[in-house]
């Protein structure tokens, strides 16, 4: 068995545990030299994957302190390294101290993330895992975490890779066809092809849904209120948030930058973003409002679209909002026209609500639960991210390209091109197919002894 792994470089070492005072605290340390380092700190080399009780000392031999060594050779480690963990008393002095210890032995101060980034690199973990270990540490929700769990072992991954593999089949069939041109013609009008490409189609859009409830799991439904000034935005934000949290007032711009409010729907995690009207002819401070508004558009998960029932009925027309993102017009100040309130169409859905008197919220809370899909977020979900949905977007357009040009001109080169390049979108999910500068980026947003 090969026991050097596929990736090593120099040593690194840094606290693994949280600055401060705790009871324990751990000092990781990983790369070619951590045996040298062990005995030198240790006295003598640790057994592979035993607690065994020490004395940690200095690189002068004075003693730091004392508690539990764990050594894992290469390449059985979280690293793949070979890796020494210290486990001694959790004090701010003593972690620096026994840092300090291994750096004068010949370690470095790891950057953040970069054991995690090591893991990656010699295939311990791939990105999605990596990722999802970050999010179980980060995540606020009980539900949050069980979903970040299942990414840590690999549900997304594994669907990711069913998804590369239905998309492999294909190609072969695709190719195979392109190899016998006589037979072309024929091959590609095949039942059993058109199967297959329906059938990756359906994987292709399962999986684009839950990495979208993955995603919102992660970070939560971003919903944008919009409307004219003084239709009662900032009204609606502090209603449904319960806190006096925007400056409400009857003068017409009132609201001139973003103000964010998290709130919780039955474990739906929501933040509303409330912004400045949207109007033709507003002051300098406001249009810098207004241009803000059109950028929180960019992430928005849906749109609540607000209108004054008191006023003439209007056109809701605002060319920045993307065609596939749902918008929920509401017909706030019902409670002035003597309406009812409450649900008055579905699709697209319109409330008759009023932000004064709290009434048609319960509606509106629901319906917004609805358009997040929010009943599906079953217990199989997994957490994703941004650039998950972006890959997986992309991966989709090629698939629907080629799929668009075998149909149209029976063109199977092109099609399996665009099979290939929807792999190399889904590739980058897992990281089997990454640049060097995406993964800084992930791994940089890491913190120090991940
Ligand atoms: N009667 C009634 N008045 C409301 C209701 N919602 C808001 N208003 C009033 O409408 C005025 C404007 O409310 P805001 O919440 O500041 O409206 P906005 O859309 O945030 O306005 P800008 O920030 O200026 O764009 C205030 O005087 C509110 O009291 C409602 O449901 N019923
Ligand atoms: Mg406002």
């Amino acid at each position: 068995m090969n026991t050097t792994p596929a990736y090593t470089e120099d040593t690194i070492v840094a606290a693994a545990t949280p600055p401060g005072k705790g009871g324990i605290g751990v000092v990781r340390i990983s790369g070619p030299d951590t045996a040298k380092i062990a005995t030198q700190m240790l006295g003598d080399l640790p057994a592979p994957r035993y607690a065994t009780v020490a004395e940690f000392r200095g690189a002068d031999g004075t003693p730091i302190d004392a508690g539990l060594a764990l050594y894992f050779p290469t390449p059985d480690s979280f690293t793949g390294e070979t890796v020494l963990e210290l486990q001694g008393h959790g004090g701010p002095l003593v972690m620096s101290l026994l840092v300090d210890a291994a750096v004068a032995l010949g370690a470095r101060r790891a950057q953040p993330g970069e054991f995690s980034k090591r893991a990656f690199l010699n295939g311990k973990l791939d990105l999605i895992q990596a990722e999802a270990v970050a999010d179980l540490i980060d995540s606020g929700t009980a539900r949050g975490a069980r979903a970040a769990l299942r990414s840590l072992v690999g549900t997304f991954s594994k669907a990711v890779e069913e998804l590369q593999e239905q998309l492999t089949r294909l190609r072969l069939h695709v190719e195979a066809a392109i190899d016998f041109p006589e037979e072309e013609i024929d091959f590609l009008d095949d039942a059993k092809l058109q199967k297959q490409i329906e059938k990756c189609a359906d994987a292709i859009d399962s999986l684009r849904n839950e990495t979208r409830i993955g995603s919102i799991l992660r970070d939560g439904f971003q919903v944008v209120i919009l409307g004219k000034p003084n239709a009662g935005k900032s009204s609606l934000l502090n209603a449904l948030s319960g806190q006096d949290a925007a400056i409400v007032t009857e003068v017409a711009g009132t609201t001139r930058d973003i103000l964010r409010e998290s709130i919780d729907i039955d474990g739906l995690m929501v933040e509303l973003v409330d912004t400045a009207g949207l109007r033709d002819d507003p002051d300098m401070i406001e249009a810098e409002g207004i241009k803000r508004a059109r950028k929180a558009l960019k992430n928005a998960d849906a749109i609540l679209w607000i209108q004054d029932a008191t006023q003439p009925a209007e056109n809701n027309h605002e060319e920045d909002i993307a065609d596939n993102i749902p918008q929920i017009i509401l017909r706030n100040k019902t409670d002035a026209t003597g309406e009812s309130p409450g649900v008055q169409q579905q699709d697209p859905p319109i409330l008759n609500i009023s932000a004064k008197t709290g009434a048609g919220l319960d509606a509106l809370r629901e319906t917004i639960r609805q358009v997040a899909g929010y009943e599906n977020l079953g217990d199989g979900a997994f957490t994703a991210r941004r650039r998950h949905i972006d890959a997986l977007n992309l991966a989709a357009q090629h698939f629907e390209c080629g799929r668009d040009a075998l149909k149209k001109n029976k063109a199977g080169e092109i099609f399996a091109e665009e099979l290939k390049l929807a792999q190399s979108a889904l590739g980058e999910i897992t990281g089997s197919f990454t640049s060097d500068d995406l993964l800084g980026r992930i791994f940089s947003e890491f913190c120090i002894g991940k």
